[in-house]
């Protein structure tokens, strides 16, 4: 163990992190409180004269349920400009430093490599995850900033939009339940939440996203060190599923499995329960984009850099910031430059 994780560890044993059992009350999202006034609230929102949806009858929805599902918001074309793009780093690996995660047993080890490091018969195949891949692409961005997606979490949050990360799948990931904010945390926890856009149509037995309706409100798992999983955890990640879904089961949660068509969005909350449903049939990919977000008092430093401001990208009133470490690759895929 490093001297600084050895003094970390010590700091932590004289001065113990309270242990929280759930998000703190200061800073929580105005509709995740008591009786929040949604109709007041829209009324005040002007850009919810200007969205393809009812957004009162969608804050409703998100309140009681923890997700909302946008239909059609997507254009075609801009979907197929990050597709050919997806194509072209795959095509392309040994170029590039783009990260991916392998969750493959051979990859146990180091189940996050650089994808000029990697066969590209295992970066077309299941269990991978293109990891921030909306660095590099423009049309990632404009698809990550898409303005009936950046609007309706400008609205849950009512504070400008910050996105932090994104995952591109080709197929279903298979992953157990859990919510994402014990993996996600930005520097205010309770502002996140994450949208699943559809990159083509989800056929049945390609490994579904599957979530549990109304399950953001359950009380939260204890990892042994409170409600986020770190290095001090004494439980682990199969714990965790197996109590989501018990405790889903219990209350008699609805599990849903997700049939979007291509340039539909879903959207959760930060604590919503899903997972992906094992894959049927290898021949069916199920090509999905994830991306997580939080708001500019939840997320201003980027993950990789505490320390510097970080180079801000702005669309739509959003903003992502530029991977500190990988400058040189920046916007460098220009498809979507002239797609909307
Ligand atoms: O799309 C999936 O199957 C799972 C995605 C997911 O759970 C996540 O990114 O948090």
């Amino acid at each position: 163990m490093s001297i600084v994780n050895k003094a970390r560890q010590a700091y932590n044993k004289l001065f113990p992190a309270p242990v929280l059992k759930d998000f703190p009350n200061e800073n929580l999202p105005w509709i995740d409180q008591k009786n929040p006034d949604i109709e007041g609230f829209v009324k005040r929102f002007p850009k919810a004269l200007h969205l393809p949806y009812d957004l009162t009858e969608k804050l409703h929805f998100w309140k009681e349920n923890g997700y909302v599902i946008l239909e059609n918001v997507i254009s075609e074309d801009l979907i197929d400009a990050y597709l050919a793009d997806v194509e072209e780093l795959i095509e392309k690996h040994k170029e590039y430093d783009i990260t991916i995660r392998i969750d493959r047993p051979e990859y146990n080890k180091h189940p996050v490599m650089k994808v000029r490091d990697v066969p590209r018969e295992i970066i077309e195949g299941q269990y991978i995850k293109v990891m921030d891949f909306h660095n590099a692409s423009v049309a990632g961005k404009k698809l990550m900033l898409h303005k009936a997606i950046v609007s309706f979490l400008e609205a849950i949050f009512n504070e400008k939009v910050v996105a932090m990360q994104s995952l591109t799948f080709l197929y279903g990931s298979q992953q157990e339940t859990h919510q994402d904010f014990p993996y996600v945390v930005p520097q205010v926890p309770s502002h996140l939440a994450a949208s699943w856009i559809a990159l083509e149509d989800v056929k049945p037995g390609s490994g579904e996203l599957h979530y549990y309706v109304g399950s953001h409100k359950i009380p939260k798992f204890n990892w042994g060190n409170g409600i986020f999983f770190n290095g001090e955890s004494t439980k682990n990640p199969t714990d965790f599923g197996k109590y989501l879904s018990a405790e889903c089961e219990r209350l008699g949660l609805e599990k849903k499995t997700l049939l979007l068509k291509k340039g539909d969005v879903l959207i959760w909350h930060a604590a919503l329960a899903h997972g992906g449903e094992p894959i049927l049939d290898d021949n069916l990919t199920r090509k999905s984009y994830v991306c997580h977000y939080s708001s500019a008092l939840g997320y201003f430093r980027h993950r990789h850099d505490l320390v510097n401001e970080p180079v801000r990208h702005n669309m739509n009133g959003a903003d992502v910031f530029a991977d500190p470490k990988l400058t040189s690759y920046e916007n460098s895929f220009k498809r979507g430059e002239n797609v909307n």
